[in-house]
């Protein structure tokens, strides 16, 4: 790896502490990848709040946000690149555009992945004002990352099950006129069997598909943004990044396949030496 691509990466997440996903998922991957990483947790949870876990705790961060980035700008710390998945409010949303106008460096790239839905159904505690604020987010990105369901929600048409390229054609019109950034739109399966995702920037559109495993796993949205980002800003271009984390969050759907009581998350980690390997045949 070349000197000067080494980067500093701020991720804004919450601490899942328990259930692979968020930061659990996003540091190993991006450390990984190569990169120093920076934190800025949105919320503590005991587990993630998918699935059979229930019960779980929930500390909201926001209030502790406004002197964290009180103390960096006085410190002058800033960061080449931020990645922003589950935020913890909407006030938090209205916070990260703080960071992006204030902490990133002039060409540092803005990765959203408007974590909040998935199989048509927003996450536990969030509305359509968190939605609202996740637009509006979405509109200062350079990148966004959402599945079909978050799609669906941002622009504000119907959750459709079936994907015919029409669908999927008016998701992304309504994403441009919503946000100009680039768009990795994941899920997306024209046949039966197979899943990907569709990259598109300037008008460019690309898929990229494997064979769709037929299991529900948490966590692959967090697996696939984290590789995703740690390929792009290693240099890889938007198509093939794209391409590059669909292989690897099969990969890692393929290693938990076969063990049914994990049930909360995909045990990605044995898969990191091949992302690496990946990486560092074409830089
Ligand atoms: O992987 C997305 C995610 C992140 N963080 C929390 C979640 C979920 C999905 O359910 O509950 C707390």
């Amino acid at each position: 790896m070349m000197k000067d691509s080494y980067k500093r990466i701020l991720v804004v997440q919450d601490i899942s502490c328990v259930g692979q996903c968020s930061l659990t998922v996003a540091l190993p991957i991006l450390s990984a990848c190569g990169f120093e990483t920076a934190i800025l947790p949105s919320a503590v949870l005991s587990t993630h709040t998918g699935g059979s876990f229930s019960g779980y705790t929930f500390r909201d961060l926001t209030d502790d946000i406004p002197a964290i980035l009180a103390h960096w700008q006085k410190q002058s710390i800033t960061f080449d690149a931020l990645y922003t998945g589950y935020l913890g409010s909407t006030r938090q949303v209205e916070m990260v555009e703080t960071i992006m106008d204030t902490l990133i460096i002039p060409g540092g790239v803005k990765i959203v992945d408007p974590a909040m839905a998935d199989n048509g159904q927003l996450y536990a505690g969030f509305d359509e004002n968190y939605v609202a604020a996740m637009r509006r987010l979405c509109a200062r990105a350079d990148i966004i990352l959402p599945n079909i369901t978050e799609a669906a929600m941002l622009t504000g048409l119907p959750y459709s099950e079936e994907q015919s390229e029409d669908y999927i054609t008016e998701l992304l019109t309504g994403l441009a006129g919503i946000s100009s950034a680039a768009v990795v739109l994941t899920g997306v399966g024209f046949e039966p069997d197979i899943i990907g995702a569709m990259s598109v920037k300037g008008g460019n559109a690309h898929y990229y598909g494997r064979h769709r495993i037929p299991r529900m796993f948490h966590g692959t949205g967090d697996v696939y943004a984290s590789a995703f980002t740690g390929a792009y800003l290693r240099g890889h271009s938007l198509h093939s990044a794209a391409a590059v984390a669909v292989d690897f969050t099969l990969a890692a759907i393929e290693n938990t396949v076969d063990a049914p009581e994990h049930w909360y998350g995909v045990r990605f980690e044995p898969m990191l030496p091949k992302l690496i390997e990946r990486l560092n045949e074409n830089g």
